[in-house]
């Protein structure tokens, strides 16, 4: 059996944390670590998704390019996988030209197929911000499930796919103001032609994860209704057509997304000088069975299970000089449900993530697998949390798996000079450690090939565990003084464990693997079968696998990551009777570094700095901002508006009319979507804010010198 294995491709707008992480990708390479183990020829496919709303609405936010976003986003992403250990065989990109020549000629396939259609419709607009609001750029309430704040493309709740004339209160997500609709034409897939095919087939696929298959038969049972797959963006992937009203228009992200998966592949064998093995991967029959697997988070379930399939049927047949070939539809889409962080879902916007580049900065990748593996939210929402992610790493890989190998390696150093003793006559026992050995491989595979990685892993630490128990009954360190045979039979079964272990455990724990495989002194591949370590091999001296996890790593990384707010609580949560301390330490050691940075800087340097008296003339709440206010200045000349973080100190009254200092000449900035066109100057200790201002009567933009 051929495998084609993919993992969503991530958008290129932001760091990965721990819930992509045991969402989409952890699951994904521990299953192609396994069939890697097993022979099977597969290629591990995943690369960032560049285009779309999310990458243009973090461009406008942080006043850069999408292409100056998806650049540094693709590096920092691919390096956070490989850090984790994620093994794709290539991270590519859809800002690759195959990329673009691929989901053009699906385009172009599908409207000569008839399953395009272009129609005049009304898209989002805003008269404010002078343009049209695809998918991100208008926020409202999820019709279906009533969740607030929902985009225009998709349901964050409840997963639903949705467009922005169907939110409720619709409104612009740049200004927060209300929208207009104005015609634009797009290119619409007729979805509906595909709803016979497309139940049919999902039907068929029993072996799918119930979770998975349920919501998409639900959804399909909807009826399906077109679905525009062109956008008003000037980032992406332009309409192949010369048309006047489609001129300066792209794919829709979702449209060409997913198309990566075949143009990453192609861009991957090109590289390796196989032009031409992508299509036995993504070709019906090109050369025998090949499965395509897709591993992806739950929310991007219709777009994978619905869309993708429809998108590669609309394409209809491939033919190149050996003939003609359907697309692959997926064979399976095992997506996971969320993961939690402290019983609070992950949240980009609110920093309340653990973010892989930071996590792998304080703890070993192993660690993060280990645990994300144990917790992994396969058929239900799970939590990650400081107390079981210690608890677990301390008691089950330190106390466990670390105990276990440590001994086994000592003992035949200590008594055996650090070579496999001979296994001598096995007794019950002894051989019931080989059946275990071999029950594990069944067992673990097995597992894998279900996407059950959490009883998979538990299996393996069940060997560990048997192995202890193995140990502390034959009681090696007594039997050394009495029976050298009975002991010599003890360790190499013990060896034989380890051998085994290092096999098992290469799926979850590659570095464990390869640390074990280096204390054991082999060369040989690791192949997922069992091959007995041969007496007189010789073997490393014992090393500490694992460190255990201290309160003092807790505390440390949770005043250094996470955002003021949160630190508080989870101190306190954690470390109740010296939070308070800890609180101080972190307020002192933030004005230490505020101080470090500040530095020295040239007189012209500061002159730069255009301060001037104003007076609050207006006080308003933010529209999307509960702690800013909106604050209108008179500075003499002008009044300009200022987006303030003052709610919390100040009520409206105690600012109306106030005399302040204003930075004048300061880049107008986008807080929350509202401009702001310089800002106040307030002294701030940490818990109380004062604004600073004229101690007497003086001119409006009178300048500060
Ligand atoms: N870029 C990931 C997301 O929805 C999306 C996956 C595309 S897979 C083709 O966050
Ligand atoms: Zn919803």
């Amino acid at each position: 059996m051929r495998y084609t294995v993919t993992s969503a491709l991530p958008y290129a707008n932001g760091p990965i944390h721990a819930g992509h992480l045991a969402g989409a990708y952890l699951p994904a390479d521990i299953f192609v670590r396994y069939l890697r183990l097993k022979g099977e020829d597969v290629v591990f496919i995943c690369g960032t998704d560049e285009h779309g709303t999310p990458i243009t609405f973090r461009a406008l936010k942080e006043g850069k390019s999408p292409r100056e976003i998806v650049d540094y986003y693709h590096e920092h992403i691919k390096t956070t996988f490989e850090r984790a250990k994620i093994s794709f065989d290539y991270f590519g990109r859809t800002e690759l030209p195959v990329h673009y020549r691929i989901s053009q000629e699906f385009f172009l396939k599908a409207l000569e197929n008839g399953y395009l259609v272009k129609k005049m419709e009304k898209q989002a607009y805003c008269e404010h911000d002078k343009m049209f609001l695809p998918d991100r750029y208008v926020i409202g309430t999820c019709p279906y499930c009533g969740a607030e704040e929902q985009r225009g493309d998709q349901c964050e709740v409840c997963g639903h796919p949705l467009t922005p004339e169907k939110l409720i209160n619709p409104r612009c997500n740049i200004c927060g103001g209300s929208i207009t609709f104005k015609d634009s034409a797009h290119y619409y897939i007729k979805m509906q032609e595909f709803q016979a095919r497309l139940k049919e087939w999902i039907e068929k696929n029993e072996h799918w994860k119930s979770n998975v298959r349920n919501t998409v038969l639900g959804w399909i049972n909807e009826g399906l209704e077109e679905r525009a797959i062109t956008r008003d963006l000037n980032w992406g992937i332009p309409v192949p057509l010369d048309e006047e009203d489609v001129k300066g228009k792209v794919l829709y992200v979702w449209f060409e997304a997913p198309i990566g998966y075949i143009s990453i592949t192609i861009e991957h064998f090109k590289r390796l000088g196989e032009q031409d093995k992508w299509k036995k991967h993504w070709l019906k029959g090109y050369d025998g069975e090949t499965r395509i697997i897709h591993f992806i988070g739950k929310d991007n379930i219709p777009f994978h299970a619905i869309f993708w399939p429809a998108f590669l049927l609309s394409y209809g047949e491939f033919k190149d000089e050996k003939g003609k070939f359907d697309w692959l539809l997926p064979y399976d889409v095992p997506a996971n449900e969320y993961l939690k962080l402290e019983g609070k879902k992950f949240s980009t916007s609110r920093n309340w993530a653990i973010w892989v580049h930071e996590f792998l900065d304080e703890f070993p990748a192993d660690y993060l697998r280990y645990y994300l593996t144990a917790i992994m939210p396969e058929t239900r929402d799970s939590d990650f949390n400081f107390a079981d992610f210690k608890s677990k790493i301390n008691d089950e890989l330190v106390n466990n798996l670390g105990n276990f190998v440590h001994r086994a390696l000592t003992f035949a150093n200590r008594y055996f000079d650090g070579k496999v003793p001979e296994r001598g006559e096995l007794d019950d026992l002894d051989k019931e450690a080989f059946e275990e050995i071999e029950r594990t491989f069944k067992d673990v595979s097995e597992l894998i090939l279900n996407y059950r990685f959490k009883d998979a892993l538990k299996r393996v630490m069940e060997l560990s565990a048997f192995g202890n128990r193995y140990f502390d009954y034959r009681k090696p360190w007594k039997t050394a003084k009495t029976d050298r045979a009975r002991t010599a039979t003890t360790v190499n079964v013990s060896l034989q464990i380890v051998k085994a272990l290092g096999i098992v455990l290469e799926p979850f724990l590659p570095d464990a693997s390869e640390k074990i495989w280096h204390l054991l002194n082999l060369e040989e591949v690791k192949v997922w079968r069992f091959r007995p370590l041969k007496e007189g091999h010789g073997v490393r001296k014992a090393e500490i696998l694992f460190r255990k996890v201290e309160d003092e790593q807790i505390k440390n990384y949770i005043i250094k990551y996470f955002p003021e707010n949160a630190v508080k609580d989870l101190l306190r949560k954690y470390f109740p009777r010296d939070y308070k301390e800890l609180l101080k330490g972190k307020k002192e050691k933030k004005k230490v570094e505020e101080e470090k940075t500040m530095g020295y800087i040239k007189f012209d340097e500061f002159a730069k700095v255009d301060l001037r008296v104003g007076k609050i003339v207006e006080v308003s709440d933010h529209p999307n901002a509960d702690k800013l206010y909106l604050v209108k200045v008179n500075l003499g000349d002008e009044v300009r508006q200022l987006v303030a973080g003052l709610k919390k100190y100040y009520k409206p009254e105690e600012l109306l009319n106030h005399y302040v200092i204003v930075v004048t000449n300061l880049e107008p900035k986008k807080l929350r979507g509202v401009e702001s066109q310089g800002m106040l100057l307030a002294a701030d200790d940490g818990e109380n804010v004062s604004l600073l201002l004229p101690d007497r009567e003086i001119k409006l933009g009178a300048r500060i010198r």
